[in-house]
């Protein structure tokens, strides 16, 4: 039973990331219907993630949550990523393998990639086996799904962050400056917020 709270709160974040759905400019380009429809899927749940972070910000501010992955840095900065996302001016594609001809992807060791400045995502075998969005609320721990991923892809593509520690647990121990620009640091804050507020 999801608190009628919990509801409005789903509501109103889901229309703001429609709203920036409807002008995205990443665009899925993978010829299995099958996948398609699942990257469209986990496209917009990670866009509603981004979308709802931004809003937790714009409520709270530095807060606990923020303080422990962000540090000092100014709400204002880490939303204003957040709200580039949300914005994806693009434009770039989402790719499923087969990738295009030339493009010398190398998936080993990666759940996905991301080039710059094009901005285009590459989806490697390992994302498919990632947790659905549903197990930030089922799990105990901060499942590793694959909208979060997306949001840490969609982090390099808009906002012009890099690739410095992968876990959330050495997210936390960077710089402020380093907080601020890494991209794990983006996936990990919006999975906590989304499962300390959604769930
Ligand atoms: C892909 O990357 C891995 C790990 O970095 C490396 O060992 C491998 O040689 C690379 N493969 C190709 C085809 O470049
Ligand atoms: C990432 O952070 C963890 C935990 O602090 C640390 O053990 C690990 O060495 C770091 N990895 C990199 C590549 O910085
Ligand atoms: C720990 C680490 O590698 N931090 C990096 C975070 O991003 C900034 C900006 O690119 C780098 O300068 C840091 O080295």
């Amino acid at each position: 039973m999801i608190p009628a709270k919990a509801l409005i709160i789903l509501a109103v974040s889901y229309s703001a990331a429609a709203a920036a759905l409807d002008k995205r400019a990443h665009v899925v380009s993978c010829a299995d219907p099958t996948n398609n429809e699942l990257i469209t899927q986990e496209f917009g749940n990670a866009m509603n993630m981004a979308s709802i972070a931004s809003q937790y910000i714009a409520q709270n501010g530095a807060d606990p949550l923020f303080v422990s992955y962000f540090m000092t840095n100014d709400p204002v900065a880490v939303k204003t990523k957040y709200d580039q996302i949300v914005s994806d001016v693009g434009p770039a594609d989402i790719y499923c393998q087969p990738f295009p001809a030339g493009r010398n992807v190398n998936c080993s060791g990666l759940n996905a990639l991301t080039r710059t400045p094009s901005g285009n995502i590459y989806l490697c075998p390992s994302w498919y086996n990632l947790a659905d969005q549903s197990a930030l609320c089922t799990q105990s721990g901060l499942a590793s799904t694959r909208s979060g991923t997306i949001v840490h892809e969609m982090s390099h593509a808009e906002a012009g962050t890099h690739d410095h520690n992968g876990s959330c647990s050495g997210s936390k121990t960077l710089s402020p400056a380093d907080a601020l620009e890494n991209a794990t640091t983006y996936s990990c804050f919006a999975r906590e917020v989304y499962k300390k507020t959604q769930c």
